[in-house]
């Protein structure tokens, strides 16, 4: 009968373009860490090398131009208590940057970083471009350098977020690439996002342990570029 011809069609054709909408998935940038104490133009605690103001207009733009382009911009922010575990002050007779087992796994011994509501925990790119922010290191006993999680295993609001809107593809850029970026992009390539991470808007703690970084997240199944330029998000 005509009539279900005309159904079947119109049937069809709806099915062909929401596969399509799906099989080009969404894409989000999930802007890491970019904060004063680990930066040196803020003259932050644990500034890292090539972190000047240049830097943070570069990422800045670049943020900016992706939300003009649609996508939504999810933050993270190391977020401490004063008394965190993972300060080496915490610890009399450690000093900076010494290794100890916490929780049966090495802990990186750092400089009093982005203590919560101080100045240079602030997230230093334009916080009115971002759709939400997710706070991480908050529990004092656990350091957390992945923004999916809060710490001891907790997951953050992140994930949830993020499938909730239907992304399935994440840039990711920000500080540090060998900490918080390296471990906020394996976990996003474990939770099942598609992960590409955008090297020259990153900032890392240490050439070696960047470097390093760069091959685990790539042995990860993430796909790291150069930059912005790479990147086609068709
Ligand atoms: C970070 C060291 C300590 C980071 C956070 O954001 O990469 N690094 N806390
Ligand atoms: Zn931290």
């Amino acid at each position: 009968m005509k009539k279900f011809g005309l159904i079947f069609l119109v049937t069809g054709m709806a099915l062909m373009v929401s596969i399509s909408a799906a099989m080009a998935g969404t894409w989000a940038v999930v802007l890491v860490d970019v904060q004063g104490d680990f930066t040196v133009w803020k003259k932050g605690s644990l500034g890292v090398a090539g972190s000047d103001e240049a830097y943070v207009k570069q990422v800045e733009a670049a943020v900016s131009e992706l939300k003009r382009k649609g996508l939504d911009i999810y933050a993270t922010q190391d977020w401490h208590p004063k008394n965190h575990l993972s300060f080496y002050t915490n610890h009399p007779g450690k000093k900076p940057f010494e290794v100890i087992k916490l929780h049966g796994e090495d802990q990186v011994l750092w400089p009093p970083h982005c203590v919560q509501n101080t100045e240079n925990a602030e997230i230093l790119i334009d916080n009115s471009l971002f759709t939400l922010v997710v706070q991480k290191g908050m529990l004092k006993d656990w350091d957390c350098y992945s923004g999916f999680y809060i710490g001891g295993g907790t997951k953050s609001a992140l994930e949830s977020a993020l499938k909730d809107e239907g992304v399935d593809k994440l840039l990711m850029f920000g500080i540090a690439t060998d900490y918080c970026v390296k471990s906020t992009a394996i976990d996003g390539a474990k939770l099942g996002f598609e992960v590409t991470v955008v090297k020259d808007l990153c900032r890392g703690v240490d050439p070696k342990t960047s470097k390093k970084a760069v091959e685990d997240m790539t042995d990860a199944g993430i796909r790291v570029v150069e930059n912005l330029d790479e990147v086609h998000l068709k």
